[in-house]
């Protein structure tokens, strides 16, 4: 396989595409020299509003305020179902691939509609309000879908849990949103294996007394409690329900969710999008990104329960009146031949997904990939993580049969849409590079101390100005939102990665700068970890990095620190790893686990994070100066039993 370090716009990207290279240029130009006039127009063409809005953004990052078309009415649900009754009624909305291959269903938009409406008016009929906040804990069925745009609909902000998530995470996300009413399934199915999604609900509700009511989709059919005081058999429900719910008007900055993410330090942050720039961001962003055009068929293979789901399988998709597909099952069952059968069997154009899953089916080899026919594919795109230039080029070369275009989005919860990447008829690709900022983007650099470096450079990157698809607060937590991204680099938005920017001004991601770990695509705080290690007896404190990993990225490595007279062994190794996949879920599991007698640590008690990252990454040249811990023998101990060599 020739690895070539950049490839020009093919001329069937050129002519496919929405935008030349020079349009491109023109249009960014004009968003950022005329803000407000670029955004208005953009608003007008993708949004339907009630009222038009009375000034188009309030920004100011020395407070942390962020405000875009305030004044102006809309409904996200109408955006994204009623305005496109009168011409795609009968068009497909949502192609559902279920677990079980043959098991696919579509559901028009017309269907979406009826679903939708009736759903609101359950949870009407549940007493939720417009502002209340509703917890939505499901697979990836339709359901979940028609659970987001009915909340969208009565104005109620939603906050979903992933499924994969443990009964803790559940219940804090519960508690710190003030959910009283949760939206689940009995059971969920993914590469055949049963998760008991209704189960995990009761044992996290039995500990949120305001919960008074838990609406249980039936998946499986499977064996589960009920509990008549709170439990909503939603069949039953929805049968009962009207088949019209007027739309709550809504104005621009008011809530549409809340989508927990882990930080550096302290509990998972409650990122909140608010309605209208939200909307225009993912809407716009889907259009120009994967080069939409109606009558494409476009899979996204994230997870409800991420940003990625809601950005680009629901709200940016439907906003376009797109058909998007939802996958509920794992790439590898009942083979590791799944993807590419699906995009097969639906002739799916647009592809999107994340280089974790690349990097895995890329060691199964090409044949799997060549039994298929993927000649239905125009574009494919990745997001999550940095792609390392190998499994691009295999992306690129095998999948897309070098036919494709590869767009590399760089983005994060808290952005709500792509910020980073190339468009696919107006720039060349550079496997490795995410590419140029999107409309209205102002990436910088900036070196350790706060100053912007030019041209070619490597530091912190960081935002100027506003999107409108940006998160909004911190929910319940206004001083964290300013803390966690505006303290550090004043005027600036700080985004916890480190970048560096060549001489074609492409942007290269490095990867977190934080205590973040990104493993396969899912954001990770090491904190959060080492708190889950020290709830048992045994472990005194706990030291949590990441190290490279072939097929997650990033996998998790903990040091461990013991009581006194307590030994590590290999039960009490699995011990640990099932603790920790119990409070936060499977992937947050440590692959490794090393007894540390004592930790690294200055002499003002902070554990030296950056030893500790070079010896599981068996580095051990460079590990910098250790003058200044309080104990520099405990290095040469913790080298000597190193797990990696
Ligand atoms: C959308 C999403 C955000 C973090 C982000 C960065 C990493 C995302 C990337 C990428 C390199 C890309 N990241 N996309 N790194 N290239 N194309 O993933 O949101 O889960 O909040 O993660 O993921 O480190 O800061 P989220």
């Amino acid at each position: 396989m020739e690895l070539k370090p950049f490839y020009p716009v093919s001329d069937k990207a050129k002519a496919h595409s929405h935008l030349s290279e020079q349009e491109y240029k023109q249009m960014y130009q004009q968003s950022i020299e005329q803000p407000d006039a670029f955004w208005s127009e953009q608003a007008n063409k993708f949004i339907d509003w009630i009222q038009p809005w009375d000034e188009v953004s309030k920004v100011d990052y020395h407070q942390a305020k962020i405000q875009w078309f305030s004044g102006a009415k809309l409904n996200v649900s109408v955006n994204c179902i009623d305005r496109h009754l009168p011409e795609r009624a009968e068009q497909t909305a949502i192609i559902f691939e279920g677990d079980e291959p043959g098991s696919s269903r579509h559901v028009s938009y017309q269907e979406l509609s009826e679903q939708v409406n009736k759903f609101a008016n359950v949870l009407k009929s549940r007493g939720v309000k417009k502002g209340d906040r509703v917890c939505i804990y499901m697979p990836m069925i339709v359901e979940v879908g028609y659970a987001m745009l009915a909340c969208a609909r009565i104005g109620a902000v939603h906050s979903v849990v992933f499924g994969g998530f443990s009964t803790e995470s559940i219940k804090t996300r519960i508690l710190d949103a003030d959910c009283k009413v949760v939206i689940t399934a009995d059971q969920g199915v993914r590469g055949g294996k049963i998760i008991p999604l209704k189960n995990n609900v009761d044992a996290a509700v039995a500990d949120c007394a305001d919960v008074h009511s838990v609406i249980v989709v039936e998946r499986t059919g499977g064996d589960v409690q009920w509990n008549d005081s709170i439990d909503v058999n939603y069949e039953q429900a929805m049968q009962q329900a009207d088949a019209y719910c007027e739309p709550e008007v809504m104005d621009a900055e008011d809530p549409l969710f809340i989508l927990y993410t882990s930080g550096s330090t302290g509990k998972p942050k409650g990122v909140l999008h608010t309605c209208g720039g939200y909307i225009l961001y993912a809407a716009m962003t889907h259009k120009y990104v994967f080069d939409y055009r109606d009558g494409d068929i476009y899979w996204c293979t994230a997870d409800a329960g991420w940003i990625t789901g809601h950005s680009y399988i629901f709200y940016g998709p439907l906003a376009n009146g797109a058909t998007t597909l939802v996958f509920e099952g794992v790439p590898t069952y009942p083979d590791a031949s799944r993807f590419w059968q699906v995009i097969e069997q639906h002739q799916v154009n647009v592809f999107y997904t994340a280089p974790t899953a690349i990097r895995a089916l890329m060691g199964l080899g090409d044949e799997l990939v060549n039994k298929q026919d993927l000649s239905s594919l125009r574009l494919l795109g990745t997001v999550g993580e940095p792609i390392n230039p190998e499994a691009w080029h295999w992306y690129y070369e095998v999948v897309g049969k070098n036919n494709c275009p590869v767009v590399d989005t760089w983005w994060q919860t808290e952005t709500g849409g792509v910020l980073i990447t190339t468009l696919p008829g107006s720039s060349g690709m550079k496997p490795g590079a995410a590419g140029l900022p999107f409309f209205g983007v102002e990436p910088a650099i900036l070196d350790g101390d706060g100053n912007e470096l030019e041209g070619e450079c490597r530091g912190r990157l960081v935002l100027k100005g506003s999107w409108p698809g940006q998160m909004r607060t911190v929910y319940g937590d206004q001083q964290r939102f300013y803390d966690t991204y505006f303290s550090q680099y004043p005027g600036y938005y700080f985004a916890g990665d480190g970048a560096k920017r060549d001489k074609d001004d492409y942007y290269w991601i490095i990867g977190r700068i934080d205590d973040v770990l990104n493993v396969s695509g899912h954001r990770l705080g090491t904190a959060e970890i080492e708190s889950a290690l020290v709830l048992h007896p045994k472990v005194s404190e706990a030291a949590v990095v990441g190290y490279p990993h072939d097929i997650k990225g990033q996998g998790v490595y903990a040091y461990v620190t013991l009581m006194k007279g307590q030994e590590g062994d290999a039960a009490l190794d699995t011990e640990l790893k099932a603790l920790v996949a119990k409070e936060l879920g499977s992937f947050s599991k440590p692959d490794l686990l090393q007894w540390s007698p004592s930790l690294p640590k200055t002499r003002s008690g902070k554990i030296m994070r950056r030893i500790l990252r070079k010896i599981a990454e068996n580095e051990l040249d460079n590990l910098g100066d250790t003058s200044t811990l309080a104990d520099p023998s405990a290095v040469d101990e913790l080298v000597e039993n190193r797990l990696i060599r």
